[in-house]
C-alpha cells in the first residue's frame, strides 16, 4: 500500500472504467458466435448433418436385458457368424450385448430401415464405436443405451470397444452387416 503522501503515486487503476467500444464490440461477437455454436450442436447439426445420432437411455437389470437378448436370438437368428449368433432382425427393436470379450449377436440390418439399436453390458463398462463411420456410444451395466438408426450404406461394419475393459479389450470387436 502505497501513501498518498508518498513521492510514488500508484498509476490510475482503470479497470473498473466503462468498456470502450472495441471492447463491447468483441464481447458481442464471442456471446453471438458461443450461441450460434451451441444452436449448431443441438438443433442444426441434428437437423442437417449426419453426426448426431438419437439416443437415449434407462434403465435395466442384467438378467432382463440378458433374457431379451437371447429372445431375440431365438426369433431372428439366421446362421452363425465367427462363433456368434448372426441375428436377421426386423425394423424396430435391436438387442446387442457387450460382455467381457465380445459383442452380441452379429447384425445383419437392411439398408434404409430404421432400427432402435438397444445396448447394455452384463459385467463392466464397455464402449460402442461404429467403424468405419465412427459412431460412439457408452455400454453401461445396468443401463440400456438406446440409439436410432437408419442405415444409409451396405456394407460390413465392424463394431470395436473403445473402453478399457480388462486382457482382452483389444479383441473385443462385433460385426453389423447391412444389406440391400
Ligand atoms: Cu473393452
Amino acid at each position: 500500500m502505497i501513501e498518498r503522501s508518498s513521492t510514488l503515486v500508484a498509476p490510475g487503476a482503470r479497470w473498473w472504467s466503462p468498456l470502450g467500444r472495441d471492447e463491447r464490440l468483441w464481447f458481442m461477437v464471442v456471446l453471438v458466435w458461443a450461441l450460434a455454436m451451441f444452436l449448431m450442436i443441438f438443433v442444426i447439426w441434428p437437423a442437417i448433418g449426419d453426426q448426431q445420432l438419437t439416443f437415449s437411455s434407462y434403465r435395466t437389470d442384467t438378467a432382463t436385458f440378458k433374457a431379451a437378448v437371447d429372445a431375440s436370438i431365438a426369433a431372428h437368428q439366421v446362421g452363425e457368424l465367427e462363433g456368434r449368433p448372426l441375428v436377421a432382425p426386423p425394423p424396430g427393436d435391436v438387442y446387442l450385448l457387450g460382455e467381457r470379450f465380445q459383442f452380441t449377436p452379429a447384425l445383419r440390418l437392411k439398408k434404409g430401415e430404421t432400427y432402435r439399436l438397444l445396448l447394455s453390458s452384463s459385467d463392466v463398462q464397455h464402449g460402442l464405436s461404429i467403424q468405419p463411420d465412427n459412431i460412439n456410444f457408452q455400454v453401461l451395466p445396468g443401463y440400456v443405451s438406446a440409439i436410432t438408426l437408419t442405415p444409409k450404406q451396405d456394407g460390413e461394419y465392424t463394431i470395436v470397444c473403445n473402453e478399457y475393459c480388462g486382457i482382452g479389450h483389444h479383441l473385443m470387436v462385433g460385426q453389423i452387416a447391412v444389406v440391400p
